[in-house]
């Protein structure tokens, strides 16, 4: 499964980029997470997340540019996609 584009609201323009993430186990996706959280914080640039065993569900947007999607979202999902191998 590929990133969507959710539009949020069609009067701000506010959108997310989501994704979720299948894993064998709990501990598998923690590890993944674990991964995500520290490029998240070299990169200042966080993951709204929430993970339910072995799924977690990512939506990436930019609270500065009005919620709406950037650069900084799509260069973050392409790395959290490498991470995920
Ligand atoms: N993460 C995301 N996803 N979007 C942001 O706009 C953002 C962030 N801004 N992490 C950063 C932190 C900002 O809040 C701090 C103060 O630099």
């Amino acid at each position: 499964m590929e990133w969507v584009e959710k539009l949020l609201d069609e009067k701000t323009g506010s959108a997310q980029l989501e994704k979720t993430f299948i894993f064998k186990d709990f501990i598998t996706a923690w590890a993944f997470m674990s991964q995500v959280a520290l490029l998240a914080e070299k990169m200042d640039h966080h993951p709204d997340w929430s993970n339910n065993y072995n799924k977690v569900s990512i939506r990436l947007s930019t609270h500065s540019e009005a919620n709406k999607i950037t650069l900084k979202d799509r260069e973050l999902a392409v790395l959290i996609d490498k991470i995920k191998g």
